[in-house]
């Protein structure tokens, strides 16, 4: 029989190729979205939603997390809903607080009432070790969260442990470093710069506003690391893993690469922008991912050059697309 799965998060980054994956591999696929005033495009699963089953809920609500549960029967659950953008945590901060940490707890308790043999797998994040006090960042380094979206997490990820070891739960903690790819938020660095690096280059726009251009971060594919969460539920013991490329870069280095890939120059084009910087900033990431490499058979296949090139020519063709619907509209 297929194994069934619920993604919180479907319509992020990660819940839409995970929930390609999971479909890839024979699973039947549940994802829970949250009600909009506005009529829903789920943008990012648009190209399989017709493969996937969609439940109303959110996490901050506990009844609609155990329906979901209830609903979808299912073998894994995998926790990727937050209120994930870290500058939004500092002005949303009960929120971020709520949704990002408590929601945790919610869901972790929904599969605790209806069904504890249900694998569970939550989103944990490198802005858990913040402040570094160790470099590279493993499974064993302290944590020092910079902001309240680290500090959700560093509680999300307790939790996590807490239900394995007080319910014996096969629950894990994924602690994921930055991971990007077309489908990124357009707030986040990478496609903050290379959405905007194409719009410059077809003429549409002539500068790039960003914050720090000095703060490091070990930056890989998401397409990747849905991977990792997918095999870290089919061990079988649960243990919690550290998934990054061990490479970190500037994000100056980022900008450069972009606008070099187009033939410009970033100087002319970038100025830095105090809305842009953070309260307390994560200055340097770099993660050690050798412990799923050997328990996992884990490694990243994409490097941070062709990450940024995929980036910049998605936005190309994308920026084209819409300059030509713009025209249609105009004729
Ligand atoms: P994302 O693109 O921002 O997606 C977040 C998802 O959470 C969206 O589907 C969003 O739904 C949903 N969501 C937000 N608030 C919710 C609520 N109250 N109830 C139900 N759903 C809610 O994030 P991502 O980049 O895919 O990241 C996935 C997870 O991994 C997040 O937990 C993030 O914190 C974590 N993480 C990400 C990275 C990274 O580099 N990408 C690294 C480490 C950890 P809407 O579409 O309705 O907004
Ligand atoms: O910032 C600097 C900024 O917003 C990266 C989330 O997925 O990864 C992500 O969190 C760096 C920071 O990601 C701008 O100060 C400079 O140092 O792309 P970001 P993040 O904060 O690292 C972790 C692992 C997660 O878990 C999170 O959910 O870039 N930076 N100038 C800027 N950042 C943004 N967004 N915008 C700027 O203009």
């Amino acid at each position: 029989m297929a194994k069934r799965a619920l993604i919180t998060g479907i319509t992020g980054q990660d819940g839409s190729y995970l929930a390609e994956l999971l479909l890839a591999n024979g699973y039947q696929v549940f994802g829970l979205v949250r009600r909009s005033s506005t009529p829903a495009t789920f943008a990012r699963i648009k190209h399989i939603q017709d493969k996937v089953t969609l439940i109303g809920g959110d996490m901050s609500d506990q009844t609609s997390l155990q329906n979901a549960i209830i609903q979808a029967e299912p073998d894994e659950v995998y926790n990727l809903a937050a209120q994930s953008f870290v500058q939004t945590s500092w002005s949303q901060p009960v929120f971020t607080g709520d949704v990002t940490g408590l929601g945790v707890t919610r869901l972790l308790d929904a599969i605790r009432f209806v069904n504890p043999r249900i694998r569970f797998y939550q989103a944990s994040s490198s802005e858990m070790f913040g402040k570094v006090q160790e470099v590279p960042q493993r499974e064993t380094t302290s944590f020092y969260p910079r902001s309240p979206y680290g500090v959700a997490k560093v509680y999300g990820h307790w939790i996590t442990v807490n239900y394995r070891e007080s319910y014996g739960i096969h629950a894990t903690s994924g602690m994921l470093f930055n991971h990007e790819s077309p489908r990124r938020g357009i707030e986040f660095v990478t496609r903050k710069v290379t959405y905007q690096v194409a719009r410059i280059k077809l003429g549409l726009a002539n500068e790039l506003r960003l914050g720090n251009l000095d703060a490091q971060r070990d930056w890989g594919f998401a397409g990747d690391y849905v991977r990792a969460m997918w095999l870290m539920l089919q061990q079988d013991e649960p243990e919690d893993f550290v998934i990054a490329t061990g490479e970190t870069h500037t994000v100056e280095k980022l900008v450069e690469t972009a606008f070099s890939h187009v033939d410009l120059d970033w100087k002319q084009y970038v100025k830095q922008d105090p809305e842009f910087m953070r309260p307390a900033e994560v200055d340097l990431l770099i993660g050690d991912a050798s412990k799923a490499g050997k328990l996992l058979g884990w490694e990243p296949s994409v490097n941070f050059t062709q990450l940024v090139h995929m980036m910049v020519d998605a936005d190309m063709a994308l920026v084209k697309e819409e300059m030509r619907a713009e025209s249609v509209v105009s004729d």
